[in-house]
């Protein structure tokens, strides 16, 4: 390799790792805690998500957060609408009412925007009167 060219080589290099650490500093990911209970009818739910900086375990406040909500195993089945998030009262929290079409797991796209702009997903068993964990999907 010629003086030259090993120079920029070393250059684009610099560039990359630059890169690479500014985007993993700039990117603050999210980790969501997720709990739903069944409201005053059936397949109607409401839910709170608590948001935090995965690496700090700080709250994210003053988010503009959507939620919506698909079934795994009907992909294109379902059409929820997104619905938007209210913050509080605890911070970092955000409380939201689902209408569900059916019971069994859905997949909750949690949508950040603002500050912290992210996509959570989290999966939940929806039964009458009763939410839980699902369990992982069976291959
Ligand atoms: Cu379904």
């Amino acid at each position: 390799m010629r003086p030259a060219t090993r120079r920029t080589v070393a250059v684009l290099f610099a560039v990359a790792a630059a890169c690479v650490a500014g985007g993993a500093e700039a990117q603050v990911r999210a980790k969501a805690d997720l709990r739903c209970e069944q409201a005053s009818e059936v397949l109607l739910y409401d839910c709170t998500v608590g948001l935090v900086d995965s690496r700090t375990n700080e709250p994210l406040t003053g988010l503009a957060v959507t939620i919506g909500a698909d079934m795994p195993s009907m992909a294109g089945a379902h059409s929820v609408r997104p619905v938007v998030a209210a913050e509080g009262p605890a911070k970092g929290t955000y409380r939201f009412r689902l209408a569900l079409e059916m019971h069994g797991d859905w997949a909750l796209l949690i949508n950040l925007s603002g500050a912290t702009r992210d996509r959570v997903v989290k999966v939940l068993r929806f039964e009458d009167g009763r939410v839980g964990e699902a369990p992982p999907p069976r291959r």
